[in-house]
């Protein structure tokens, strides 16, 4: 007897947990859905904002010796967007706007010299976040000494 009732209560104990398994699935699977917050985007993690705002575009720029991956990037006027900056060379370059009209990432604005500078030494990456009210193109380089001069420059057309 005792061994028939041992066998029943295991059994409806590993039903237990199979249920309780395939609840855990359901609602990591999909998504929450069933909590009722009703916010449709799915995103895991919240990223950057610019004075509450995220971002409507995000911009990529990697940084080598020497160059910038692109010579232009294009942003809508009056919308917070983000340049991704990334240094994939081995020694620093930066991103330097010289006199700048709107709003950034406060830590791009810390500098006495420029209006915008993010310096990344290597590997190091960086997310800046801008908004420049109206159209219009804005030159950004390197600083680096001689860096600007072999091209490490280029152009934020703003439209
Ligand atoms: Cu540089």
């Amino acid at each position: 007897m005792t061994t028939l009732r041992r066998v029943v209560r295991a059994s409806t104990l590993t039903g237990g947990l199979l249920v309780l398994a395939l609840m855990l699935a359901a609602c990591t699977g999909g998504g929450g859905g069933s909590s009722g917050s009703g916010t449709p985007t799915p995103s895991p993690t919240p990223g950057p904002t610019l004075n509450g705002e995220a971002p409507v575009v995000t911009l990529k720029l990697d940084m080598r010796d020497i160059a910038y991956s692109v010579e232009e990037l294009r942003a809508p006027a009056g919308s917070v967007f983000a340049i991704e900056m990334r240094n994939r060379g081995v020694i620093e370059h930066d991103f330097t706007i010289d006199v700048f009209t709107g709003d950034a990432s406060p830590s791009a604005l810390e500098s006495e010299e420029y209006d915008v500078h993010v310096l990344l030494d290597r590997g190091e990456s960086a997310t800046l976040l801008l908004r420049v009210p109206g159209a219009g193109t804005i030159d950004f380089y390197c600083t680096i000494p001689g860096h600007r001069e072999v091209g490490m420059e280029g152009v934020l057309v703003i439209e």
